[in-house]
């Protein structure tokens, strides 16, 4: 694997918390019959893989800043740069001791992701990607599907859950889009959703109201696979919104037609 210095640092990092993460999802298929649950180990798990990327990656680039699900925003000596990490996207599938998670680590550079890593631990899958130089899982070069067809295109998308106002919309977009089109997923995972539109397995996805550290990896590697990404409301912010369609080349105009549509 032939990768920045950077590169490597955040697949060294992603590596050891997913280590850390598939021992814990071990122990969480046995605390599922417990009374209490596997909840507030779950937070402990998430915690402590934040804490050992956090400490890789602050270790030997102390000047850059961080955005981390778990432990917020830290500004670094160097405003150019900052880490974007989410520990464990896909949180309630590993709580349910369902093996669709990932680590995700995204690097920005004046406003722009320039190095990604999403890793399915649980399947030893390693997405990357670095602006300019092509998306890859593990050794394999990544490419957006060629279908073409809305009718013969299948989706994925993230339903709000737990009462968030987001809900409403994305029901909308539910009712104009699954009639035009062979079936939306649901799998429960942002990073991996994005790492599946820049392989094509899907052939897009969107989503409201996430953050920028469920999707800012998940973006790079779409992109640099030959895919658009875009914000649902045109023109706005991705991160600022939080909302975003990603899509292969032929397909990204009419998902964001059918999402965009009043
Ligand atoms: C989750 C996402 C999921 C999305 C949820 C949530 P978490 O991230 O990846 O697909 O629908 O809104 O943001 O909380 O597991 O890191």
């Amino acid at each position: 694997m032939q990768g920045s210095a950077n590169l490597n640092l955040m697949i060294k990092a992603a590596r050891k918390a997913g280590r850390s993460l598939v021992k814990d999802f071990r122990e969480v298929e046995n605390l599922q019959v417990s009374a209490k649950g596997p909840g507030d180990f779950v937070s402990r798990a998430d915690r402590e893989a934040e804490r050992i990327i956090k400490e890789e990656l602050r270790g030997a680039r102390p000047s850059y800043g961080w955005l981390g699900e778990e432990t917020g925003e830290e500004a670094g000596e160097d405003p150019t740069r900052r880490w974007i990490v989410d520990p464990l996207d896909g949180t309630t599938n590993f709580l349910h001791g369902l093996p669709h998670w990932a680590v995700s680590i995204a690097l920005e550079h004046k406003g722009e992701i320039v190095s990604a890593v999403v890793f399915d631990a649980a399947k030893d899958e390693l997405y990357w990607a670095e602006k300019g130089s092509g998306a890859f899982m593990n050794e394999m070069r990544l490419r957006v599907s060629g279908r073409n067809r809305m009718i013969e295109s299948i989706f994925a998308t993230g339903v709000p859950f737990g009462g968030r106002s987001t809900l409403p919309a994305t029901l909308q977009d539910l009712a104009r889009l699954m009639p035009v089109c062979a079936g939306v997923r649901r799998f429960g995972a942002a990073s991996l959703d994005l790492a599946y539109v820049a392989a094509g397995k899907y052939e897009g996805y969107w989503e409201r109201g996430i953050k920028a550290w469920d999707m800012a990896a998940g973006l790079l590697l779409v992109k640099e696979a030959g895919g658009f990404v875009g914000p649902v409301r045109e023109g706005r912010d991705i991160f600022e919104t939080g909302s975003v369609i990603a899509a292969n080349g032929e397909l990204f105009e009419p998902l964001c037609k059918v999402l965009r549509a009043e």
